[in-house]
């Protein structure tokens, strides 16, 4: 059968099992307000790989995982020696996140491999259907640490060694994971992947306003992320001259406000992101002691990005006042462009299924930016209604899901054969 007339794999995408299989991961850390608090490598976490390992072998999908977390399901291909194509996003999410961000893209991986499985085409190469450990970096900071040890881009002795807000190491609670999957194979970290494809929630407005089904990921917006300490002095709030108080908190207001001003641009490009902000004792009648806070800055142009990152230590040091600031940078990634040929076969396959789509740039982060330093990567995304994300109220229609698995269906398909 020529490639035209055969029936391609997206005809065997399921919304109904899709829409099923994303609100039974909906309720492993289900919040009160309708979201999901699923953060790495919490019993949740484990929770959420354990059912995705067991819908896997219902398919005879065979489980693995490697020494940073990444979990991987392989539908076996024909030729045992060819690359394996990857598909998948991540499991974890923000702490108040919602039911679609990363787990959409684990689970239409898992729908477009079953519809490839009911197409009865055999794959050449292997797909393995891929939950990324640590994608959102909430607990353990910075985030995309599975795609990046992956990639090689970040060392694994040393992102083991990141501890949680409470002490608790990446070490140890990959160990408490480790426990709940004691069947699952362990995979080598240097396996290499033919190619890799996610599919996401757009986490913008825009497919939605424009009234489009899919966008071709054009490339990735690039991102630094930093800590920022501030040490002072605890002191009486009643007894303590202002002379003679080193107040963590003002000083630490002073570098904000002072960074805000700095990086603010008319056209409103720049994003400047303080979302952590830790005052210590924390105690209303004491001065206080320490600040610790987060900046995430983000920039398409990676020039820019780079100038106006470098602004952030001296800008925070000259408004330490008596205070003392170490500012430390936790990430470095600049933009990227995934490569032309990944997206023509996205736009193609959007075209054939009659699915109305352009281009569009990511302005958020995903795994497929460590992939893509590895072997063709490219993302499709799905509009999500008025762009909400990283909050409870993230939603996108049943339709445009399944929309998303049946363009990454027939990509796999293709990739693979
Ligand atoms: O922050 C990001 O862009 C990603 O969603 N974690
Ligand atoms: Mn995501
Ligand atoms: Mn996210």
């Amino acid at each position: 059968m020529s490639a035209d007339t055969k029936t391609r794999a997206s005809a065997f995408v399921d919304e109904k099992r899709l829409a099923e299989r994303l609100a039974a991961m909906a309720r492993i850390g289900a919040t009160e307000k309708g979201g999901v608090n699923r953060q790495a490598l919490s019993k949740e976490d484990a929770a959420a790989q354990q059912l995705l390992i067991r819908w896997g072998e219902t398919l005879g999908l065979k489980p693995s995982i490697d020494a940073i977390g990444n979990l991987f399901l392989r539908l076996e291909g024909a030729d045992p020696n060819a690359a394996p194509v990857l598909s998948g996003s991540h499991l974890d999410t923000q702490p108040t996140g919602g039911k679609f961000d990363g787990v959409y893209g684990v689970l239409a991986a898992l729908e477009a491999v079953q519809a490839i499985v009911a197409s009865g085409v055999r794959p050449r190469a292997s797909i393995d259907v891929v939950a990324w450990m640590n994608e959102e970096g909430s607990r353990f900071a910075p985030g995309m640490m599975g795609s990046a040890v992956f990639a090689g881009e970040r060392r694994l002795d040393t992102v083991l060694a990141v501890t949680d807000e409470s002490g608790v190491s990446v070490a140890d609670a990959l160990m408490q994971v480790r426990s709940c999957l004691r069947d699952v194979a362990a995979r080598a970290l240097d396996e290499r992947a033919a190619a890799y494809v996610e599919a996401h929630i757009e986490q913008g407005p825009h497919l939605e306003r424009e009234g489009l089904t899919i966008g071709v990921v054009t490339g990735i917006q690039g991102k630094r992320t930093f800590k920022v300490r501030v040490d002072g002095e605890a002191a009486h709030a009643g007894t303590s001259t202002r002379a003679e108080r080193k107040d963590a908190l003002l000083a630490a207001i002073a570098m904000v406000q002072a960074l805000a001003e700095a990086l603010h641009d008319a056209q409103d490009i720049v994003k400047f992101t303080v979302g952590r902000f830790d005052v210590k004792p924390s105690a209303p009648s004491v001065v206080p002691s320490a600040v610790d806070f987060s900046i995430d800055l983000r920039h398409p142009d990676s020039q820019a990005l780079r100038a106006l990152g470098d602004k952030v230590q001296p800008i925070c040091e000259a408004h330490a006042g008596v205070c003392a600031v170490r500012v430390t940078e936790l990430s470095s990634a600049m933009s990227l462009e995934f490569p032309a040929l990944m997206r023509s076969v996205i736009r193609d396959a959007a075209a054939r299924l009659n699915l109305a789509h352009r281009e569009i740039l990511s302005t958020a982060g995903h795994d497929a930016r460590y992939l893509h330093a590895v072997c063709p990567s490219g993302m499709i995304f799905v509009p999500s209604h008025r762009g909400l994300t990283h909050c409870e109220a993230e939603f996108t229609t049943s339709a445009d899901l399944a929309n998303g698995a049946k363009v990454l269906a027939d990509v796999l398909e293709e990739l693979a054969s």
